[in-house]
Formats: structure tokens, sequence, C-alpha cells
């Protein structure tokens, strides 16, 4: 989130898009119904009539996978009707920069893409330069070759009819959003997206949020109470698992993970190639060097580049799908799944069941037995006697039995206590973690092959006794400290790149600035202004709530309005102050050279209107799903062109002749995630009892299906038995003359648990997003027909 939870009741327009908060993050909606109550409107678009849509102001369906023509029309009629913010566009964003010859559009592909590798040439992107790198400029946004023009060309192929025949959204209703939403861009109103997986897991899931960037800049609601974009985050850590590099190509803190490039060979190398001369990434040396302190200790020396060899260092994809179909291909010995169930939560279940079949061992560390550590035996439909795979199951204590912090939406950092001992065997995944490290580095203590060389640079020291690590030294080593005095530093301003200080993960760098302080552990309600609550624990960075907050004032230094001021300019303190941290450095006037640059982690200081950095192109672009029943009617490029395609058996695509009908996967209130959490509760099992299909009652009359009928609903895939849920939510989506029906399924279901039922998985695909990997689990092929 830009924003953060509490804030959402500053907006004067919430468009909920790609997200059921009302079901999947309901502690949301407390703050929307105040938004509502001084005003404010809230807005659901989505293929469903859900529980969001319900207690909306307006509701828009549309065909999934159709969210950037939607998007895109928007933004075209926020540049016809001259509703977005000119003066922020053109000082706050690159709208105003002028790109190169080079850049060119056609047949809905940017130029520079190469057909052989599914790739484009990014140089082809590039902004016109003054000698000394910084972009040239047209503030008056009228250079044809400008940012801005190239927007308003790209999205003027974007117009109501097209739109609406692309969508399916009913012209009214889509003109009404655009209104409503549109209208927040004047001085005085804000308004918020919220969006979720509806958004991302698509193969155009990345250009989808990008999308909104780009409309939020033009209506100058970044950095501003009740605006910004809300990414409405998952489990209850996965905002702080994130943010500790659980994906492949980050380490801890967003730095990039070094690959088996020339360029990344030394750190060397790696800090010239990938360090910015502009904007906060200018530190990243002191981020990454502190890191490896952290991480090797004494072992970390300036002589050995501290350590850096030691990171591994691959050219490969390592997302989920990627590492399944490696599995698929006998490429892997053996896996760790550490609370993940991927034979009811992975796309393409069946096939990744089969995968697991393939390995040599198998370690699942889980509070139950899973459908995913099961997956070897009958009741899972194997025969065990043709899996070799060695299944080991470590039992693993839930939240409530252990202690340590979660991070939510907000990039609040809070800290909870345990509530009950450990029952059983079962231990917190932290001192699993321990245990098994330290025996690890035990074993190979006095090995010195080049495995055991990278084990024993480890520097593995946490206190505690015996498997007990102890939190408070990790905790300390994460805000970082001295590494002669052993003082804890303040914030990450204090980080240096010669090894002499010490930090496991710069953003979270500061909140825990004094011995005894750990600012996590903050339980203080009360407004401290703006509806901040700026000492209720911590958020990163620095404690600041909204992010960009340099935005909510002009370029003078003077809040654009006095309804959603943030921060401004003091000139007598001559420091920043208002009602948040400041997310810029506090002490430059708006005179002085960057003062006016409020957007500090980009490289030029601005919002991108344009990305040049993007895998598939620096404008969104509508291309179809995978899998979809109509021709893409923007161009003849049908699926996004820089998509990898996963080969064979592993990827079986069907054709809308066979399977005419969309299918999608969501979530419900009763249920969580792949079922094992509340599948094994009787009470939530007895709530939601039974795997379930929506349809609209005009594909159930077309079939013959009657409500609580059961079903077989069919893909490339696979095949799965429901019982059909014939209901009003759904309705046929109308389309350039054409009926398209779509259905919805909860992704909840396997066979372990007292409420079981057939794994929606079995029929997703096996594709993804071209930057993220994330899989398209929201816009498939499928059929129905009734079981008997
Ligand atoms: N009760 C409960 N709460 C949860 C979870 C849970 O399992 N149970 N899971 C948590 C996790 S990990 C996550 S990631 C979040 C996810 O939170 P959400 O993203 O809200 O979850 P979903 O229900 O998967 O999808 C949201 C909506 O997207 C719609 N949709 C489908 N396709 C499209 C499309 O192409 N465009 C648009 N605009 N909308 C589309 C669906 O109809 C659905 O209503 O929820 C979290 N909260
Ligand atoms: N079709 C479809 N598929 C989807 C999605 C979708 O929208 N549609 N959404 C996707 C999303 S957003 C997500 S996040 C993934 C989630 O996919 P998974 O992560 O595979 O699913 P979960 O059910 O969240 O798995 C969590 C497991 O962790 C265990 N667990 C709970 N607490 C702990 C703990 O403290 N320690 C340990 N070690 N284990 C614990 C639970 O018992 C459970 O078995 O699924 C994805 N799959
Ligand atoms: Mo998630």
């Amino acid at each position: 989130m830009t924003n953060h939870w509490n804030d959402l009741q500053n907006t004067d327009c919430a468009l909920i898009m790609g997200a059921n908060p009302a079901e999947n993050h309901p502690i949301s909606f407390r703050w929307l119904l105040k938004a509502r109550e001084n005003g404010g409107k809230i807005v659901s678009v989505d293929p469903r009539f859900t529980r969001s849509s319900s207690q909306a102001d307006l509701y828009a369906p549309l065909r999934s996978g159709t969210d950037i023509p939607f998007v895109g029309g928007m933004i075209k009629y926020a540049i016809d009707n001259n509703l977005f913010h000119k003066e922020y566009v053109a000082k706050y964003t690159n709208a105003s920069f002028i790109v190169k010859e080079g850049f060119d559009f056609k047949d809905g592909l940017f130029s520079g893409y190469n057909e052989e590798t599914r790739s484009y040439d990014k140089t082809k992107w590039e902004f016109e330069t003054a000698e000394d790198g910084t972009p040239i400029r047209d503030e008056s946004l009228e250079n044809p070759r400008s940012v801005f023009q190239l927007l308003k060309k790209h999205y003027s192929r974007y117009d109501v009819e097209t739109v609406v025949n692309v969508t399916g959204t009913p012209k009214n209703d889509f003109l009404k959003v655009c209104e409503a939403f549109c209208s927040t861009g004047k001085p005085g109103k804000s308004g918020t997206i919220m969006y979720a997986m509806g958004t991302t897991q698509h193969t155009v899931g990345t250009q989808n949020v990008r999308a909104f960037g780009i409309l939020q800049l033009l209506l100058g609601n970044i950095g501003l109470p009740g605006g910004g974009i809300n990414a409405l985050r998952g489990e209850s850590n996965v905002q702080g698992s994130t943010d500790f590099g659980l994906l492949f190509g980050d380490l801890p803190g967003y730095v990039g993970a070094p690959k088996a490039l020339p360029e990344h060979a030394s750190l060397k190398a790696y800090l010239e190639k990938e360090t910015p001369k502009t904007g906060y990434w200018s530190n990243k040396p002191k981020f990454l060097v502190s890191m490896l302190k952290a991480w090797y200790g004494p072992n970390a020396t300036k002589e050995n580049e501290f350590g850096y060899h030691n990171i591994p260092k691959g050219n490969k994809n390592y997302s989920h799908m990627a590492l399944f179909n490696a599995m698929y291909k006998g490429e892997l010995d053996g896996t760790f799944l550490i609370g993940t169930n991927p034979v009811v939560g992975g796309p393409n279940a069946g096939k990744e069941k089969e995968a697991l079949s393939k390995l040599k061992w198998m370690v699942a560390v889980d509070l139950w037995e899973t459908e995913t550590s099961a997956f070897w035996q009958k009741d899972a439909g194997s025969n065990p006697e043709k899996i070799d795979t060695e299944v080991f199951l470590l039992p693993a204590c839930s939240s409530f039995e252990k202690e340590g912090s979660v991070s939510n939406s907000s990039r609040w950092m809070q800290y909870r206590w345990k509530a009950i001992e450990p029952k059983g065997e079962s231990k917190a995944d932290l001192e699993i973690i321990h245990s098994l490290a330290t025996r690890i580095k035990k074993l190979y203590k006095n090995e010195s092959t080049p495995a055991a060389k990278t084990i024993n640079a480890l520097h593995w020291e946490y206190g505690g006794h015996g498997e007990h690590p102890d939190i408070d030294v990790i905790c300390k080593e994460i805000n970082g400290y001295d590494a002669k005095t052993g003082k804890l530093v303040a914030n990450f301003n204090s980080l240096l790149d010669d090894g002499t200080t010490i930090c496991g993960n710069w953003i979270y760098s500061g909140f825990y600035p004094e011995e005894g302080k750990n600012l996590s552990k903050r339980r203080d309600n009360k407004d401290t202004g703006g509806g901040n609550f700026l000492n209720w624990s911590y958020a990163w960075p620095m404690n600041r709530r909204i992010l960009y907050n340099r935005a909510s004032a002009d370029p003078s230094g003077k809040p654009w309005s006095k309804e959603k001021a943030v921060i401004w300019w003091d000139g007598l303190q001559k420091k920043w102050v208002g009602n948040d941290v400041p997310d810029f450095k506090p002490v430059v006037s708006p005179s002085e050279p960057g003062g006016q640059n409020p957007f500090i982690m980009m490289k030029d200081g601005v919002g991108g209107v344009f990305a040049p950095s993007l895998n598939d192109g620096p404008f969104p672009e509508h291309y179809e799903p995978f899998e979809s029943p109509v021709a893409n009617l923007f161009s003849k490029q049908e699926m996004n062109p820089t998509v990898f395609i996963f080969d064979g058996s592993f990827n079986k695509k069907g054709n809308k002749s066979k399977f005419p009908i969309i299918g999608t996967t969501y979530r419900v209130s009763e249920h969580w995630q792949s079922g094992t959490m509340t599948r094994n509760q009787e009470w939530l099992s007895e709530l939601a009892a039974h795997m379930f299909i929506e349809m609209s009652e005009e594909l159930a009359k077309e079939k013959g299906i009657k409500n609580k009928d059961k079903i077989i609903v069919s893909s490339a895939r696979g095949e799965i038995t429901a019982y059909a849920m014939v209901t009003k939510r759904f309705k046929p989506h109308k389309m350039n003359g054409k009926t398209v029906h779509q259905i919805g399924m909860p992704w909840h279901f396997g066979y372990k648990g007292f409420a079981t039922g057939d794994t929606a998985n079995r029929l997703t695909p096996h594709i993804g997003d071209a930057n993220t990997n994330i899989p398209e689990f929201k816009a498939f092929l499928c059929n129905v027909r009734r079981a008997d």
C-alpha cells in the first residue's frame, strides 16, 4: 500500500477493482464505511456481483482479463474531459519527458520486439537527455514526442465503444465509473484504488497495476490522504515475507538479487551496474554491504568483498511454476515446502502433484498433514508403490504458539506475543530453521568443498539456548548496529558501505533505534493527526504512513488544498512539517535542487507515467488471456507477446470451440486459502461445506442445470465435480453483439479435512505474467455439463 488501512476513511472515492475486500479484507470496510459517512463513494468493478459490490454506490461488471481496456478507457476519459491535475502531471511525473525517436507502437507491439526471444530491446524506449544525463522536459506537455502526447495517442484507441465491446460492461455503468472516479482529479479531492488478486493473477497482471498507476498520477492522487494505490496483501505476513526477500529476484529490502552475469561477477561490478546515480537507490551499496555483514559477520571483509561471492547466482526463472516445471522434468532432487499446499493452491495442480512424485525427497513443514504432504497416498488417488519420494513431515506450531512480528499491508511491522505454549512436538518455523542451520553448519565444519565454504562462511549467532534462538538478537540485526560498538543505528541514514555497519534489512532500519525500544511493540492508538496513528507499531520506511507525501503539496511546498494537507514546508523552521513523517529529506526546501521531486525512490524523482523498465512495454496494452473466448479487438497480438510459455504436457491449452466458457477462481469468507486451516475446523466446514460453481441463470438454463445439481466442469487440464450455485451475481457478458458466459468457483477445496471437495486448480493453466510470473488463476477456458 502507498497509504494504509486507516487512511481509507479520508477518500472521496474508492475504486475497488480486482478485489473483494468485504470478504477477504473485512476490516478495510470499517474505514470505507467511515469514508462514506463523510460523503465518499465506493465503486466496485468485478466480473461478479460480490459482497463488496453489494456495499458499493456503483457497480460495473467486466469480463475477466479486460482491466486494461477498462482503465485505459478511464485514462482517455480523464484526458478528453480535462479532468487531470495539470500542474501535478507536468511537475511531478515523467509526462513532460521527451521520448527518443526510436520508440513506436504498431499492431499491438512496441518497438524493439524480437519474436524469437519473445522479448523487447528496451533501449528503444529511452528518454532524450541533456549532456549531464538529465531528461529533457516540456512542461507545456505539448511536444508530440512528450510522454503525455504519446500517452494520449496510445489511449485514443480506447474509445468507449471499443472498450465496452471488449469488457462487456454496460456503457452507462462504464461512464458512471469514469465520472465518479475522475472527479477526484480536482485539488481538494482524492481517490484511492484498492486491488488484489483479480488484478495481478493475469498474463498482464503487472500492466494492470501500471494502468492504475498512470490513472492515479494523472489525477494527482498519489501522496494524498485518501489517495494512492493500495495493494491488499494476502496471507497475514505476505508483506513481511516479500520485504524480506521471499521472491526469487530480490534480496531483503528489494535489493535486486545478483545473477550469473559478467556484470554481477564481483561486488564492485554489481554495484557499478545496479546503483543509479540519482534518487534514493543511489545508497544501495550501503544497504547491500551492511546486509552482507549481517550474513557473514567477521567472515565478511573488505578483501573478500564482504562475502559477496557466497551469494548463489543463477540466471534461470525460479518462480513457482518454473520450479514445478523443473521438478516435473526430474531436475530437482528434493524440496522444502514450508507452509504451502500446492496440490490444492498451485496452478494446474494435477500436474504439480505429478511433479512431486519425481522428487527423491520432500520436507513439509505444516500444522497438518495436507493434500501435498500426503500426495503419495491412496486417498490422494496415487499409487504409493510407484512413488519413491521420501516424505518428511515436520510439525509447525501456529501463530498463537510463537512470538515475532507480522507486517500488514500498511507496511506496519507489528510485534505479537505468544498466547499458548506449542502443542505436542510442534515448533516455531524460526526454531526449525535455526536448528537446521546449526546442524548443517556442524556437519560441514571440517569440510572444504565449495558448498561447505559458503555454509562455513555463514555467521549464525543468535544467542538463546539450544533450539531457541533469541528473537531480540534477530530484531537488532534487522534494525542494524555499529559493527565495532554494537550500538543500534538510528535508521538507514546511518548505514555505511565500508563494513562498519551491520543491517539485515535496510527498509526496516529504524524500528529498533535504541536499546529496549522495539517500536513494533508500540500500541498507542491515539490519532496523531490525519488518521495516521504515528505511535502505533512501526511503518517502514522511517515510520512514514503515506508514501510520496511530498506530492500532497504544490511545488512551492504549500498543500494543494487544506482538505488534503499532509506535509508542508515551514519557512520559519526551515523544514517539512505536518501530520506524517515526511517521505522526503526533511530539510530540503522547495527551492533547493531536488526540492520539487516527490518520488524519491525513482531515479528522476518523478512518477512514471512511462515505464521503460518493464518486460512488456512502457504503456499497458490490452492482450487477451492465454485462453480467451474472443479475438483481441485492439490488435492482432492475441496474448501478451512477452509471456514465457512452458511447453508440452505441463501446459496444455484449451480452445474456445471445446471450452467456450470463461472460468475464474476466488475466495469466500469462511475458508482460508488451500483450506487446510479452515477445512480442519468443524464450524467453518459446516458454514461452507461443499465445493460449488457459481453461474448465471441464463447459462444454467442453456445447459439444463438447476441450483444444487451436481455438475462437471472441464478444461484442457482436467475435470472436477461440484454443486451448481445458480445466482444473479453472474450475468452473461454481452460484447460486440456476442454473448459470452463466465462462471466462478472457490479454490479452497481438497479431499482432506471435514469439508471436502474437488480442487479448482485442476482446471487452471501453467501460464503467468511477463514480469512477475504470477499464474493466470483468474481467466481460463472451461465447459460445464450436468453430472448425470
Ligand atoms: N476469507 C479469506 N480471506 C482472505 C484469503 C482467503 O483465502 N480467505 N486469502 C488472502 C490472500 S493470500 C489474498 S492474496 C487475498 C486476495 O484477495 P482478493 O483479490 O480480494 O481475492 P479473490 O477472491 O481471489 O479475488 C477478488 C475478486 O477478483 C474478481 N476477479 C476475477 N477476475 C477478475 C478480473 O479480470 N478483473 C477484475 N477487476 N476482477 C476480477 C473475482 O470475482 C473476485 O471477486 O485475500 C486474503 N484474504
Ligand atoms: N485458483 C487459484 N489458486 C490460487 C489463488 C487464487 O486466487 N486462485 N491464490 C494464490 C495465492 S494469492 C496464494 S497466497 C497462494 C497460497 O498458496 P499456499 O501458500 O500453498 O496455501 P495456504 O493454504 O495459504 O498454505 C498455507 C499452509 O501453511 C500452513 N500453516 C499455517 N500457519 C503456519 C505456520 O505458522 N507455519 C507453517 N510452517 N505452516 C503454517 C497451513 O496449515 C497450510 O497448509 O495460493 C494461490 N492459489
Ligand atoms: Mo495471496
